[in-house]
């Protein structure tokens, strides 16, 4: 069997290492950059970090006795998952600055064309393309004639200088919070276009000491339990919080958030400016080891006033204020709801998967789509996005993958893909099981569809790894 995985990170180079120890060494990966990474190598942003502790956002199976910090920053990060590809040989079955455009299933194959023109065959494909993926960039009037330098955080210009200049950064999500971080004590003034305040809540991120780290080196089984401990008690403590709005444990995170608010903020003008009027969690939470305080420094200007349009000068806003500018930072989001596309996808009879998500996108249990044969997803739709480490969550799914993958191999059909019954029932109680849940308290988020429905797995983390341990057959279509 010949296997085609879409994207060369975090996702690409899990299921490239498990399908080579699972036997299948016909593995080639499209990855259009030029290096392994995906979100690590492109969000370069001051300040980057991973706000799941760092020893738990490993592979199971490579732990890391080098973490520099309990939140490393993202170079590390990014070199971690670079090591591991080297170290694990994933690098040789790259085929890098290569894009897949299309994806047809033709007489029982995958035809794959990418963005150099070649054509490829393969028997199954992972599309292992990522969530936060493409920059949601707003159509701000008059961005076009702006003088200074204006860019999407997650793609960063580092030739542009930021010491000592006037920096603008539009947007008060984790990106944003991690570059006021960073930039205000850099730079000559520092603008936060906050549209919404965002709950945020305090962490410590303290450094990994040298005897620590000799520690763990000399006992790998140490920072095994360190993983799944932290995987536990992130399961426990968030996981379980936000699919109960009204638990003890959601209350519990709230008056964390509100009390980081409350201690920090000195001025009571900037802490109203600063208060979300939504729940805790409702948006995707932000964590911070500094944010208050550093919003408070003399350098940095919270805007709160609505921004009208942006001059050749800076950014104008409702009150009437122009604030000047020597660069504008879009740290405005991701449209969540791309996922493999814009990659052509033809399933059976050529129907585009374009159609098929016209409404938004749907998959059972967010790897697989009815009348698209062999074809699987790493993260994909309504999946656990935002309550769980992503890294443990496409280790279970392509755990799944394979035993799927194993009904082919071993002869008892050629081609697998969900029933659309089994998908619509599960999306049917997915939904319902989305009321009471923290996402649905009053927010906006990217998390919701346009009908106001949390695309993300709303029940507990248990069924999820109880639906990931063992497919269920009956919901799925064997043919051949
Ligand atoms: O993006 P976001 P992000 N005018 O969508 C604002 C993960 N992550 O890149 O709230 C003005 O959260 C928008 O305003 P509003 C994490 O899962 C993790 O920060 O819609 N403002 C919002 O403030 C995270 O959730 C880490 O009113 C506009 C901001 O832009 C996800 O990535 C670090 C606007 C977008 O916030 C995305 O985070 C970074 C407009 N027209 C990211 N359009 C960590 O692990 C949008 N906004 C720490």
């Amino acid at each position: 069997m010949r296997f085609a995985i879409i994207g060369a990170g975090m996702a690409g180079i899990l299921a490239t290492i498990k399908l080579h120890e699972a036997g299948h060494d016909d593995v080639v990966v499209y990855e259009k950059a030029d290096r392994v990474g995906g979100t690590w190598r492109e969000n370069t942003y001051p300040g980057i970090a991973c706000d799941v502790p760092s020893h738990a956002y490993t592979y199971s199976f490579e732990p890391n006795p080098e973490w520099s910090h309990r939140f490393s920053p993202g170079d590390e990060i990014q070199a971690y998952f670079e090591g591991v590809a080297a170290r694990r040989g994933v690098g040789d079955v790259v085929r890098f600055g290569e894009e897949v455009t299309a994806c047809e299933f033709t007489d029982g194959r995958w035809r794959l064309t990418t963005s150099t023109g070649r054509h490829d065959a393969a028997d199954v494909v992972i599309a292992a393309t990522g969530v936060l993926h493409h920059p949601n960039i707003p159509a701000f009037e008059g961005i076009e004639t702006f003088r200074g330098a204006v860019f999407h955080s997650a793609r960063w210009d580092h030739a542009v200088p930021l010491d000592g200049r006037r920096v603008g950064v539009i947007g008060t999500g984790s990106t944003a919070v991690q570059i006021t971080s960073a930039l205000v004590e850099r730079v000559a003034h520092f603008c936060l276009f906050q549209r919404t305040p965002q709950w945020v809540i305090q962490v410590d991120n303290p450094a990994f000491s040298a005897e620590e780290r000799a520690a763990f080196r000399a006992d790998p089984d140490k920072v095994r339990r360190l993983h799944d401990n932290l995987s536990r008690s992130f399961r426990e403590a968030f996981a379980a919080a936000v699919i109960d709005a009204d638990s003890p444990k959601m209350r519990a995170i709230e008056d964390e958030c509100r009390r980081n608010l409350e201690q920090h903020v000195t001025d009571p003008v900037l802490r109203e400016k600063l208060r979300p009027t939504y729940r805790a969690a409702c948006k995707r939470l932000v964590a911070s080891p500094d944010f208050y305080e550093k919003i408070q420094h003399p350098n940095a200007e919270l805007v709160t006033s609505a921004i009208v349009r942006v001059e050749p000068e800076g950014v104008r806003t409702a009150d009437g204020v122009l604030h000047e500018l020597d660069v504008l930072v879009l740290a405005t989001g991701f449209r969540a709801d791309r996922f493999v596309r814009p990659t052509v996808v033809r399933g059976r009879d050529g129907v585009d998967l374009d159609e098929v998500w016209k409404d938004g996108p749907v998959a059972y249990l967010s790897v697989a789509v009815p009348g698209f044969p062999n074809f699987f997803m790493l993260n994909g739709p309504n999946g656990p996005v935002g309550n769980f480490s992503l890294i443990e969550v496409a280790e279970m799914q392509v755990g799944y993958i394979l035993q799927l993958v194993e009904q082919v191999r071993a002869g008892r059909c050629r081609e697998v893909s969900p029933t659309w019954q089994a998908t619509q029932d599960l999306e049917a109680e997915r939904r319902e099981a989305a009321v009471g849940t923290v996402w649905t308290t009053g927010c906006n988020s990217w998390y919701l569809d346009k009908d106001g429905i949390p695309a993300t797995w709303t029940f507990s983390f248990d069924r999820f790894c109880d639906e990931m341990a063992a497919p269920r057959l009956d919901a799925y279509e064997l043919v051949g």
